[in-house]
């Protein structure tokens, strides 16, 4: 069961050679033949995993026109129609979860465990809930309608898993999409465009375009009812402009600066393994990664000791090893950010006296502490495996400290206190906040951020109602008049 298992890639390493390692990109039902390629590499390696089509605009229009031509009849199926086919997926994704998950890792860099236990069944816990869902939009939901085509862009973080949220709540409300990986890592929406022909997807319902930002701005400018957007708070901005005065719907997932707030009476264990899912799952690198520790001043010599030495025992190296706790940065370029931001560091910063792989984009698990609440590492996203803190001595300051930042996405609290607990929550500035646990997800509870990360929910009802308006509303594709 431990140790590294190289057996495991060469089902996907068959089906890499079965492509030839050159993807076209899926557009109604069926793959192009590959353009102008980039290369899509494992940052655990460097090693060249296949070569991916950089769609130009021209293959966005294509693309749009193929859901839009879909659209039509698969808003007419009905909801139990549409039920049957995101059963179907929900249920592929579990028989071929292996390969996802392995193809994942080879790709992100993200440990084996955490994508063979996190997120690939999220992702099929996403389609099954969302089958469901679309079955109610014949009963409960029947005053509503979709959309039309949805355009979808989405990060590097969690490629399969923000698939998901993306097109399961779309398809199943009778929209029709068309969808950007990341540039990092294509290559599992690649996978799953093939296993939509396998669930019988009718063409054209799911269309996946491959390429950077220069396509992304070629979908937020086509003939598209609604962006869906998870990224970088910058490219929000400009995505927000973009669409301004267009008429279509828009959702912003942006980035965060999450406190994690301990308090005196905290069960530090638990705290501390709190945190180690807080900040060194997959790297670092979640929107919601509780990257701001706030510790009370009472334990903070003891807590910062103990959580020293808990870093130390974090193993880094091969992700595709069972025994691995921290895997690979997803690129060079991002490695390079957050070394970059580490050296300018004006705080104490400590390393965990792990082993750090010679090669490859590896970072060890960082904490900086002494830090000023307005210092640049407090307010920025480092987005890798660092965590910044400083101290509180009351409440009241804590939740000062908590919210003293330009983003709202999450935020944990740690207390034995269920009246503390119930007094700071509702005054933190956040999408969610956890008490006494970290990163619980499901497709039933709604995430989005306030301020600066962003506005729209995913997942629960609002991310349902998201990809719907009341029947009848005109459709506003024509820009508004001045
Ligand atoms: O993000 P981008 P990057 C943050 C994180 C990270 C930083 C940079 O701090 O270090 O952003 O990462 C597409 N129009 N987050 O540069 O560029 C792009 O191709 C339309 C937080 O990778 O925002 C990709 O598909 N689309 C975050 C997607 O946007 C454009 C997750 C995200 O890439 C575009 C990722 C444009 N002009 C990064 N430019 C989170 N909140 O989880 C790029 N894209």
């Amino acid at each position: 069961e431990y140790g590294p298992a190289p057996e495991s890639a060469a089902e996907v390493n068959a089906w890499l050679d079965s492509h030839e390692r050159r993807f076209g990109l899926f557009v109604g039902g069926a793959f192009t033949r590959p353009g102008e390629t980039f290369e899509s590499r494992n940052p655990a390696t460097g090693e060249v995993l296949a070569q991916v089509t950089q769609a130009t605009p021209d293959d966005v229009a294509s693309a749009v026109a193929a859901a839009r031509k879909a659209q039509g009849p698969w808003a007419k199926a009905g909801g139990k129609a549409r039920a049957r086919v995101l059963y179907a997926l929900a249920r592929l994704v579990q028989k071929h979860s292996r390969m996802f998950a392995v193809l994942e890792t080879l790709d992100n860099g993200k440990p084996i465990r955490e994508s063979r236990d996190i997120d690939i069944p999220l992702v099929a816990r996403h389609f099954y809930y969302h089958a469901g869902m679309a079955q109610l939009q014949d009963a409960e939901l029947a005053g509503r309608e979709p959309l039309g085509v949805c355009g979808q862009i989405i990060p590097w973080n969690f490629p399969l898993l923000m698939l998901a949220w993306k097109i399961a709540p779309a398809i199943a409300m009778g929209n029709t999409v068309v969808l950007k990986p990341a540039e990092y890592t294509s290559l599992t929406a690649l996978l799953f465009a093939e296993v939509c022909r396998e669930a019988g997807v009718p063409k054209g319902v799911v269309n996946i375009v491959t390429g950077d930002g220069r396509t992304g701005e070629a979908i937020v400018g086509a003939e598209v009812d609604k962006i869906a957007f998870t990224g970088s708070t910058e490219v929000g901005r400009r995505i927000r402009e973009a669409t301004a005065g267009t008429g279509k719907s828009l959702t912003l997932e942006l980035g965060g600066k999450s406190p994690y707030i301990v308090f005196d009476d905290a069960d530090i264990d638990s705290a501390i393994e709190g945190l180690v899912d807080a900040i060194w799952f997959n790297q670092g690198q979640v929107c919601c990664a509780g990257s701001r520790l706030l510790v009370q001043e009472g334990i903070a010599e003891t807590f910062h000791a103990r959580l020293k030495r808990r870093m130390d025992g974090l193993r880094l190296g091969d992700p595709l090893d069972k025994c691995i706790d921290v895997g690979a940065i997803v690129d060079p370029v991002q490695l390079k950010t957050i070394t970059e931001m580490v050296e300018g560091a004006s705080g104490d910063v400590y390393r965990a006296a792990t082993a750090v792989p010679e090669h490859g984009c590896f970072y060890p698990p960082t904490l900086i502490t002494g830090l000023s609440p307005s210092d640049q590492l407090m307010q920025e996203e480092i987005f890798g495996p660092v965590l910044v803190g400083t101290t509180f001595r009351t409440p009241a300051e804590a939740v000062e400290l908590a919210n003293n930042t330009r983003y709202g996405l999450a935020a944990t609290l740690w207390t034995e206190n269920v009246n503390l607990a119930l007094d700071i929550a509702p005054k933190l500035v956040s999408g969610v906040v956890w008490v006494n646990g970290t990163n619980m997800f499901d497709a039933a509870a709604g995430f989005g951020g306030v301020r600066e990360s962003g506005f729209g929910r995913e997942g629960g009802w609002e991310g349902l109602l998201a990809y719907t308006r009341p029947k009848g509303s005109p459709k506003t594709l024509k820009p508004m008049p001045a």
